[in-house]
C-alpha cells in the first residue's frame, strides 16, 4: 500500500468535516443540542413503520401522568399505522438509556375543530396506556393559567424537538435540539410579503420565527411545545417550508378556550375511568 500524501489527508479531513451536519450548525434548524434533562416534559411520538420499527414522527408535551398534548394534524398518520407510542425521558432517541420509557397511546381526543385547509384547531390530547412515573428525566410541563392567552411581538420564545435539522435533510435529529425564536405580530404575519392571509393567522394562532431565516422549527417538530417567558404558550403547527424569514412558523396558541377544554377533558376522563371501574 502506498502512503497517502499529507495533502490527501487534509483533503479527506476537510471533506469529512464539511459533510458532518453539526459543522454547519444546522440543528432543529439553526439551533443547538438541548442540555440533557433541560426539557423533561419533551416526548417523542413514534409510529410503527413498514420497516418493522418505531420511528420518531412528532413531538408533544407531557401535561399529566397519563396525558400528552400535541397537534391535531399528527392524528391521521398515527391512525393510519394503528400502532403508535410515546417515548419519555429521552435525549438521544437511539441510545438505550435507563431514563427512556416507552408507553402506548390508547386514545386520541380531538378538540374537534381542526381544519387542515385553514389550519385552525390544530390541537389534540393523547391518552397514555399507563401512568408515568415522574423523575429527573420525566416531568410535566404545567399548562399556563387561563389568563395568559397572548404574547407580545418581539418576545423571545424557545422550541425543542427531534425534527429535521436542515430543510433538505431526509432524517430527523437523533438528539433533542432547541432554538430561540421571536414572536411576530399577526398583522405582519398576514401581510402580503408574509402569508398574505393564506392561511389566515387568527387570534388562536401565533407566528414565531427568525427575521434572518436562520432558525426555525421544522418537520418532525410538529406537536412540540412553544415556551415563552417560561410559560407553555403554543404548539408547533405549520409553516411553508422551514427557515424562510417571510414564512415563519405558525403555532397553535393555548387560548383560554383551549385551556378550558384541556382541563375539562382530563377531569371528565378521570371520572369516566373511575365510573367504568365501578361496574
Ligand atoms: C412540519 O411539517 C412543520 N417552520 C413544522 C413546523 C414548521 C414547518 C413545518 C415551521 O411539521
Amino acid at each position: 500500500m502506498t502512503k497517502p500524501h499529507p495533502f490527501e489527508h487534509s483533503l479527506f479531513l476537510l471533506l469529512a468535516i464539511s459533510l458532518t451536519p453539526a459543522y454547519h450548525g444546522v440543528e432543529i434548524i439553526g439551533g443547538r443540542k438541548a442540555k440533557a434533562r433541560s426539557n423533561p416534559y419533551m416526548v417523542s411520538i413514534q409510529i410503527f413503520t413498514d420497516n418493522n420499527m418505531y420511528e420518531h414522527s412528532f413531538g408533544c408535551a407531557l401535561i399529566s401522568k397519563n396525558w400528552v398534548l400535541t397537534a391535531a394534524h399528527c392524528k391521521p398518520a398515527m391512525q393510519a399505522k394503528r400502532k403508535s407510542q410515546v417515548v419519555l425521558g429521552a435525549h438521544s432517541l437511539s441510545q438505550d438509556k435507563k431514563s427512556k420509557k416507552t408507553v402506548p397511546i390508547i386514545k386520541w381526543i380531538d378538540y374537534g375543530k381542526f381544519n387542515k385547509k385553514i389550519g385552525v384547531g390544530d390541537i389534540i390530547l393523547l391518552k397514555l396506556g399507563r401512568n408515568v412515573k415522574f423523575n429527573k428525566d420525566v416531568k410535566v410541563l404545567k399548562l399556563p393559567k387561563t389568563k395568559v392567552t397572548d404574547v407580545k411581538p418581539g418576545t423571545s420564545c424557545s422550541v425543542a424537538g427531534w425534527g429535521k435539522t436542515s430543510t433538505c435533510s431526509k432524517n430527523h435529529s437523533d438528539t433533542l435540539q432547541e432554538v430561540k425564536l421571536k414572536v411576530i405580530d399577526r398583522k405582519t404575519c398576514n401581510s402580503k410579503d408574509y402569508y398574505n392571509h393564506d392561511p389566515e393567522v387568527t387570534q388562536d394562532m401565533i407566528c414565531v420565527g427568525d427575521s434572518e431565516g436562520r432558525e426555525d422549527s421544522c418537520q418532525g417538530d410538529s406537536g412540540g411545545p412553544l415556551i415563552c417567558n417560561k410559560k407553555y404558550i403554543g404548539i408547533v403547527s405549520y409553516g411553508k417550508g422551514c427557515a424562510n424569514p417571510k414564512k415563519p412558523g405558525i403555532y397553535t396558541l393555548l387560548t383560554k378556550e383551549y385551556l378550558d377544554w384541556i382541563n375539562k377533558t382530563i377531569k371528565t376522563q378521570a371520572y369516566n375511568v373511575t365510573a367504568e371501574a365501578l361496574y
